[in-house]
């Protein structure tokens, strides 16, 4: 068993045995100055601050023998699991699946909807395409964990109160124990990150616990 004296409520044990790091939607689109996020207008210098500390969230995983399991949030390039209540949303002039800055917007395949070379899945690595905002809508997340015996799940990524805490509420509600990284996650708002932040660990870990990375890394040496 690991423990992590200073997680937020309380202190967070877990098995690194059963436990997997999911790094959520680290794509271009949502990360690079060029990309979809950026041409909405968001300031994407914020979630480009992240990319080193979630790299070495990502290390001390691999190094503890974790699987590492990374998202997209992205589309098939028919459209066909884009529902218009999701496809009408946005700024009118730039839906998913028109064409973009890097490609059509958050479509499978298209340059904007890869991972940042910088945080790049190694071939065994698990990565899932997603339709929605969580992880385990529309995508075969539980079967893999299943198979994997994980119960307990650290989250990366962005944005924290879109697709992370997404997830993460799907996962608590699953049974597993969730730890979010909350200096390898990020939003284009800082008030709403700090408030999503507060919201997971707020009534004694409703949603579940925050730590820090490096926290995190010295738990799993
Ligand atoms: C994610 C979004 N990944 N904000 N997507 O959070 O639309």
């Amino acid at each position: 068993m690991a423990c992590i004296p200073g997680a937020l409520p309380f202190a967070f044990d877990f098995d690194p045995a059963s436990t997997a790091l999911i790094v959520i939607d680290m794509q271009r689109d949502f990360v690079e100055p060029g990309g979809f996020g950026a041409s909405l207008g968001n300031d994407v210098t914020r979630l480009q601050a992240i990319i080193p500390t979630v790299a070495a969230l990502i290390q001390a995983a691999r190094n503890a023998g974790l699987p590492v399991i990374h998202t997209r949030e992205c589309h098939k390039p028919d459209l066909s699991d884009l529902p218009p209540a999701k496809r009408d949303r946005g700024s009118p002039s730039l839906r998913i699946g028109d064409p973009g800055p890097m490609g059509r917007i958050l479509i499978a395949g298209e340059p904007g909807a890869d991972i940042i070379p910088e945080l790049a899945p190694l071939p065994a690595e698990i990565v899932l395409d997603k339709p929605g905002k969580g992880a385990f809508y529309a995508t075969p997340l539980a079967d893999h964990l299943a198979r994997l015996g994980v119960r307990s799940l650290i989250f990366a990524g962005v944005t924290t109160e879109v697709c992370v805490q997404t997830t993460m509420r799907e996962a608590n509600d699953r049974g597993f124990a969730c730890l979010l990284a909350e200096d390898a996650t990020e939003s284009y708002f800082p008030a709403f990150k700090a408030a999503a932040v507060k919201m997971i660990r707020a009534q004694g870990g409703i949603v579940g616990w925050t730590a820090f990375t490096a926290e995190i890394a010295t738990a799993l040496k």
